[in-house]
């Protein structure tokens, strides 16, 4: 009786030190996939959030981030997270409408007027309202990162009114709502993976392109564009996503790590990528650039031209996530 006590015991004990997924924080290895480069901001928000993750997991929870498009683009990336194959993945949320309509907010035209506004939107209560309709995918979205207000560069002349689109090849990532903005301003739109736009521009298969300068700049889009127009025409927010059956099988204390850790990163991609914007459009100048600016009543017209977009696109968006937005946005600016 008593033997049988002791082994009792000691099978409870070793069951009890070998339970590693009772643990607050196990070892994890979370695989982060990017398309743009190490050297854009997102690169200092991930050591920032690896830093967050060593204090508060012991070294437990590790990110390892890979670049360039190297486990595949946008939108393949994301769907190995909804399959449970990948962790995360930082994308901009344009790829991503045809499996979430509503997240075409974002790329409405001039939706929002500069980073505050943005910002507001996104750590509020909308941008809680889209990480809902997210998780609904398979995808936890753990912060809103910055992408940036996008500019057009094209090799073919400068662009300073919105007659200057006409039949201009341009990219745009695969979305109605950046198809319709352009087509609709005269250009000739092509939808594209960004993966492939570098060779389609040195190529001379599309003359253009769009991205926030800080993009242009790490991606050396500039090695194969000529003219540069600071149209600001959409803030594209980045999502940090998360595979949501991986995150599920995750510790809360884990879970809780991610996400405040998230935005820890965060708060320094936004804050480095601010700082560089300006220094990434010099660097596009001194890379022999012409750069164009729109007076403000070309950007007037411009802006005023693009408002059937919203039209076109509010059903399929969502009515009520297109009110919420707009409700949202006069509140901000106090009207
Ligand atoms: C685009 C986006 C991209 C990002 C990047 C691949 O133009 O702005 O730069 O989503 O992560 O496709």
């Amino acid at each position: 009786m008593r033997k049988l006590l002791l082994t009792t015991t000691a099978i409870a004990f070793a069951v009890g030190a070998a339970a590693p997924a009772m643990a607050e924080f196990n070892s994890r290895n979370i695989r982060v996939s990017n398309g743009i480069n190490q050297d854009h901001p997102v690169g200092n928000g991930i050591k920032a959030m690896q830093a967050c993750l060593d204090d508060k997991s012991g070294g437990k929870l590790k990110l390892t981030a890979f670049w360039g498009g190297a486990l595949g683009g946008d939108l393949q990336a994301t769907q190995a997270l909804r399959s449970g194959v990948q962790e995360a993945v930082v994308t901009s949320s344009s790829p991503l409408v045809g499996l979430i309509p509503s997240l075409g907010v974002f790329d409405l035209p001039f939706l929002f007027a500069n980073d505050k506004e943005a910002d507001a939107v996104m750590d509020g209560a909308f941008g809680d309202m889209m990480n809902k309709k997210l998780e609904e995918q398979g995808l936890v979205n753990l912060a809103y990162w910055e992408n940036g207000f996008r500019n057009l560069s094209n090799s073919k002349h400068a662009v300073t009114k919105w007659e200057d689109f006409s039949g201009l090849k341009v990219r745009v990532m695969q979305n109605n709502i950046f198809l319709d903005t352009f087509q609709n301003l005269g250009a000739n739109a092509t939808p594209m993976a960004f993966g492939e736009v570098f060779s389609a521009l040195e190529t001379n298969a599309i003359d253009a392109q769009e991205n926030p300068y800080v993009t242009i700049d790490t991606s050396k889009f500039y090695e194969v564009q000529k003219y540069i127009t600071e149209t600001n025409h959409a803030y594209t927010p980045f999502l940090f996503l998360f595979s949501k059956p991986i995150f599920d099988s995750y510790t809360p204390e884990e879970q809780t790590a991610l996400r405040e850790c998230a935005v820890v990163g965060r708060d320094e991609e936004r804050k480095v990528i601010r700082d560089l914007n300006q220094k990434s459009l010099e660097k596009i100048k001194a890379a022999g650039l012409e750069v164009n600016s729109l007076s403000p009543e070309e950007q007037a017209r411009i802006r005023e031209k693009s408002m059937v977009v919203y039209e076109k696109h509010k059903a399929e968006i969502g009515a009520d996530v297109v009110d919420a937005v707009l409700a949202d946005l006069k509140k901000i600016r106090g009207q």
